[in-house]
This record gives C-alpha cells, structure tokens and sequence, in this order.
C-alpha cells in the first residue's frame, strides 16, 4: 500500500522525541491554564505554580482531573486564557443540565484544528481532486466546521451538505460527482435504505470513501456499509471539548484509531480507581490538550471507554493507535449522534405540573436510525378519556423537549401509576439498540 502522510517528519516521528515535544507543550498549556480561573487556582493549591514546576512528563499525574461538570460549572469564561477579543470562536455541546459545555478558540486555534483534520482525511488516501460532502450537522456541533476546514486545507472541494435530505444529497452527489462522504454511521446506512427506495443506482455515484463517527459503531456495521454502498469506510473520534473531530482517526490500514500524540496526552485510566489501567486493557481515556490557548484543559474525563494497541502500525506512524469505542463510563446517550443525558430529560418533565411521578426513556433502532420515546405519567386529574388536554400537552412535551436537547421524540402519556416501577434503583431509561460494539 501506498502510505501519504499530511505532516511526514511529526507523523513519523521517534517516540522519545515526541515525548520530549510533549514535555515542551505541555509546560506550555500549563503556563496558559494558570491564566484561567479554574485552574489558577487548582494549580496553585497543589504547587504547581508556574511551568518551571512541570519538569517531567510524570508530573501531569499531580494534576487532579477535570470533569465536563467542572467545565459546566466554570461556564462560561472561567477557562478561557486568553483576552476575549482574541477569541474567534466557540463551540458548545449538551451539558449534564441546561448548561452547555462551551470551547472558545483563538485564530490559531482554528488554524491547527484545521491542520489535525487535514492529517487525518490525508492520511486516508484523499488528496485535492477529491469532491468531499459533508453530510453533517453544521453550527455549535464541531462535525460540520470541523471537516469543513479540514477538507479545504487539504485543497478538496468541499460542499456543505449539512445533515438529512437524502433526496437532495443524492442529487448533490451526482450533479458535483462527490468521491468522499462524511456522516455518521446511522446516516451511512439509512442513505443506502433511501437510495434502494429512490431507485438511485450505485453506478452514477463516485463515492470512493466515507468517514464515520461521532456515535459507537462496530466492525460490523463498518463492514456493512462498506459492502451497501462500495466505499471504504474509516472510523473518526473526537469530542467537542477536545475541539471536535481530529483527535484519532483511521488511516489506510483501517485497523485502530491513530491519536494525535503531539496535540494530546492520551492516559486510560480505570473509571472506578481512576489509576492507570495496565498495558493494552480497556478503560476510560483521559486527554490533555496541547494544540489550543483559548481553553486549555488537562486531564479531562472523556467518559469513553477504550484501550491502546501495543502493536505498531504497519503505516509507519508512531503515534499510537485506540481500539474502537467501546462504551462509556456514565449515563450519557448518543441518539443520531447528538449526545443527550436522560438528566435533560428529566429536568424538562418533570418540570411540567401535569406530568405525573414516572417516566421512562426508550431508545430504539428505526431503520437505520435512532429513535427515541418518552413514556410519563399524567397527574390524576386528568381523565385519559379526554383526548384535547392530552394532546396538547404531548405537544407541549415534545416542543419543550426539542428545545432542549434537539431532538424531537414520540411522546406517550399513561395513566398515574401505570408505568412500571423497579424494586431497586429506579430504572428510567431502555436502550433497546442491538448491542454489537
Ligand atoms: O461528536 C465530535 C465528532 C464529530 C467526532 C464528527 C467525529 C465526527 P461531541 O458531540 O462532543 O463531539 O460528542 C463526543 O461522541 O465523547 C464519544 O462518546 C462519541 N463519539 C465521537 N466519535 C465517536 C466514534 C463529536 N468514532 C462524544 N466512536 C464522544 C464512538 C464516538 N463514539
């Protein structure tokens, strides 16, 4: 195979090398994080008071970890380190409450984002004839921007697709001859099971390759599209407080998820003891982030469960390769690949004076698709015979829910006291999805 490689002399670079330009960034992040609030004075409580206390790559293990609560509770500028007027951007995701967890940039933030995601469509074989379509959503979800400027500063043509509407991607696909999609797996296939109903054939498609994230998916399913729609698929992780997409990514070998060592600090850690898990054994990954100044973080809980490979890659990088996401560590759900806490939920019903004392969150395949139903109770003063109350608060429900956590569910009322009640700890949510990860 012919291996191409966006940044050759870091890609390849000696491990004790990069180890040392590691050290180096992070004395960096640590001198921009004692510019924030946050960590001003989490730092300074454990004596870490300037760079000149980080002297070994090991002295990140006295930093204590932060939490996407932390983040939530320092919102919104309390890790920002840089002046406002320096900032260029933000980006935000759902919080375990109302409160969004919020990432601002710096122009040059932007800039190395943009060069992490070149990286990684690059080292995937695309390069500037390709027509990419980016089918996902564009706005404070870091998937749209975030291949977007990847795929420019490779020189690709980039259409803005944005997510849904299959008929118009199609068309789009045809008339520009795309070659690269990117989506995210469930889209990947319910595109296919709309492409068979619309009788549009594979022929007068060019589609080579697909990139597909956001969400859990197994080899199975990567398989699966690979063999529906005839391209080669490669796997993309990052999350919105690590800057988005870009962080690991597959390359041509297909086998693991490269992390970006000179732009991360990758630690797996058990989720329960929090020490280091041993070589090779899956838990939860924690990343410091060494390529952004507006909002440094270090040592934040990603909540995703993997583990490394010990083999290197026959590609020749020497950055270290992730095991698919395998699960993860608290109660977070990714329903079309837009993340939700049952907690959101929750905090939206029972917020409701009509809505009674249980409810339950299902969450199911539809097709290709995710599909998400809200079970409650209604307070006994209403009559279930009377459907006009009813609707209209199943209306109320579902409009209230969509703005919170922008997705719109079926909504059924039951009876007060209909609902099953678990003996133990209340068992509020059922995630039917085959499980296949
Ligand atoms: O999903 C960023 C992204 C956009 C990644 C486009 C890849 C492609 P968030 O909305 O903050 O950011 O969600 C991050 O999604 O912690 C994982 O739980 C999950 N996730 C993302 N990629 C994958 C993947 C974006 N390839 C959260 N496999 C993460 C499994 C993934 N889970």
């Amino acid at each position: 195979m012919d291996f191409q490689y966006w940044a050759v002399q870091i890609e390849k670079m000696p491990r004790s090398e990069l180890e040392t330009l590691q050290l180096q960034k992070l004395k960096a992040q640590v001198d921009l994080a004692l510019r924030t609030p946050f960590y001003k004075e989490r730092l300074t409580k454990i004596g870490i008071k300037s760079k000149d206390d980080i002297k070994t790559l090991d002295d990140l293990n006295r930093i204590p970890f932060t939490s996407k609560n932390d983040l939530r509770d320092g919102f919104p500028y309390g890790f920002l380190a840089i002046p406002k007027e320096e900032v260029v951007r933000l980006h935000a995701s759902s919080g375990t409450t109302g409160t969004p967890t919020t990432i601002y940039f710096s122009r040059d933030d932007i800039k190395r984002w943009a060069d992490y995601m070149a990286r990684c469509i690059y080292s995937t074989g695309c390069d500037k004839n390709d027509v990419f379509q980016n089918m996902i959503t564009y706005g404070l979800f870091t998937g749209g921007l975030g291949f977007h400027q990847g795929g420019e500063e490779v020189g690709m043509l980039v259409i803005p697709a944005g997510a849904g509407n299959t008929a118009r991607q199609f068309k789009m696909m045809q008339d520009y001859g795309t070659t690269v999609l990117h989506a995210t797996p469930s889209f990947l296939l319910h595109l296919e099971t709309k492409m068979r109903e619309a009788g549009v054939s594979r022929e007068s498609l060019s589609i080579k390759r697909a990139f597909a994230g956001a969400e859990p998916y197994s080899e199975d399913t990567r398989l699966r599209i690979e063999a529906l729609l005839k391209v080669d698929v490669y796997n993309s992780y990052g999350l919105s407080e690590m800057n988005g997409p870009g962080v690991a990514f597959e390359c041509q070998c297909k086998d693991g998820l490269h992390i970006w060592e000179d732009g991360y600090i990758a630690e797996i850690v058990d989720p329960n003891t929090l020490q280091p898990v041993k070589e090779g054994e899956i838990g939860e990954l924690v990343l410091t982030i060494l390529c952004r100044e507006a909002t440094p973080l270090l040592r934040y809980r990603t909540r995703d469960l993997t583990s490394f490979y010990t083999e290197p890659c026959k590609c020749g990088r020497t950055h270290r390769r992730l095991h698919r996401i395998t699960g993860r560590s608290d109660d977070m759900l990714i329903i079309n690949g837009v993340n939700v806490f049952p907690s959101q939920i929750e905090e939206v019903i029972m917020g409701m004076k009509e809505v009674g004392n249980n409810y339950l969150i299902i969450v199911e395949k539809d097709g290709a698709l995710d599909k998400l139903t809200v079970k409650t109770e209604v307070i006994s003063d209403i009559f279930m015979d009377d459907t006009r109350p009813l609707n209209a608060l199943k209306e109320k429900i579902k409009e209230t829910l969509q703005a919170s956590i922008s997705i719109s569910p079926k909504v059924e009322l039951h009876e007060s006291g209909s609902l099953p009640i678990s003996e133990g700890k209340a068992v509020r949510v059922q995630d039917k999805r085959p499980k296949d990860v």
